[in-house]
C-alpha cells in the first residue's frame, strides 16, 4: 500500500495510527506543500488533498473513509470502532473534522499570503474552533465511553492545533486534557505526533 500524506498532516495520521495500530504498513509518500496546486504531487486525488491511500488497484479519498477501508478489509472484528454509525459518535467525528478543516482554512490562507486577522470570514473559521472545543469538552464522556477510534481522532486535532498556535489559549479544556493524556504513551499515538 501507498499513503499520499505529509508529516504534519492531521486527517493524515487519523489514517497513520489506526494503520499503526492494526500493525499494517504503506510506503509513505510525502506531497510535500498542500497549498501548492501541483496536481502530480498529489497523486491519483482529483481534490488535491491529503491523505488519499492506494491499495493495489484501490484508490481511497479521505481520512474516514480510508479508515472504513482499512477496517473493512483488515480488521472485521473492528476493534477501534471504527464502523460504529451511533447518532452520538457520528456527531463527535463531525465536530472533529470540522475543527480540523477549519484550521486547514487558517492555514492554508495565511500560507497563500491572505492575512486572516480581522477578517469576517476568518473570525467565523476561529469561532467554528472555538465553539466546537467547547462542545467537545462538555461532551467529553463519548470518548471514553464511545470507540477508541473516536479519541486517537481528538488527539490529532488537538496535537495540530497546539502545533500552528491554533489553541485559544484561554479556554479550559481539562476533561478533554485528561482524555488525551490517557493515551499520549501508546506508540503508535507517540510514534506519530508531528514534529
Ligand atoms: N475530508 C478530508 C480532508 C483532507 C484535508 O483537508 N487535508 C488537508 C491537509 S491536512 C489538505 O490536503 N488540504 C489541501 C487543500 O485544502 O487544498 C479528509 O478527511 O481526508
Amino acid at each position: 500500500m501507498q499513503l499520499y500524506y505529509t508529516p504534519r498532516s492531521h486527517f493524515s495520521r487519523k489514517v497513520r495510527i489506526l494503520m499503526a495500530a492494526l500493525d499494517l504498513s504503506a510506503e509513505l509518500l510525502d506531497v510535500g506543500n498542500v497549498a501548492d496546486a501541483n496536481e502530480l504531487a498529489f497523486g491519483p486525488n482529483p481534490l488535491m488533498k491529503v491523505p488519499t491511500l492506494v491499495d493495489g488497484k484501490v484508490v481511497v479519498f479521505d481520512s474516514d473513509h480510508i479508515c472504513q477501508y482499512l477496517v473493512q478489509k483488515y480488521d472485521p472484528l473492528d476493534q477501534f470502532g471504527v464502523l460504529i454509525r451511533d447518532v452520538n459518535v457520528c456527531n463527535t467525528r463531525a465536530i472533529l473534522n470540522s475543527i480540523m478543516a477549519a484550521e486547514v482554512d487558517l492555514i492554508l490562507a495565511a500560507r497563500s499570503g491572505i492575512a486572516t486577522e480581522h477578517h469576517p470570514r476568518f473570525d467565523k473559521v476561529k469561532l467554528v474552533i472555538r465553539h466546537g472545543l467547547e462542545w467537545l469538552e462538555n461532551n467529553a464522556a463519548l470518548f471514553s465511553t464511545g470507540p477508541l477510534s473516536l479519541s486517537f481522532h481528538l488527539v490529532c486535532m488537538r496535537d495540530h492545533l497546539l502545533l500552528f498556535g491554533n489553541m485559544p489559549t484561554d479556554l479550559a479544556l481539562p476533561n478533554l486534557a485528561a482524555r488525551i493524556h490517557q493515551l499520549e504513551d501508546l506508540p503508535y499515538i507517540s510514534s506519530t505526533k508531528p514534529q
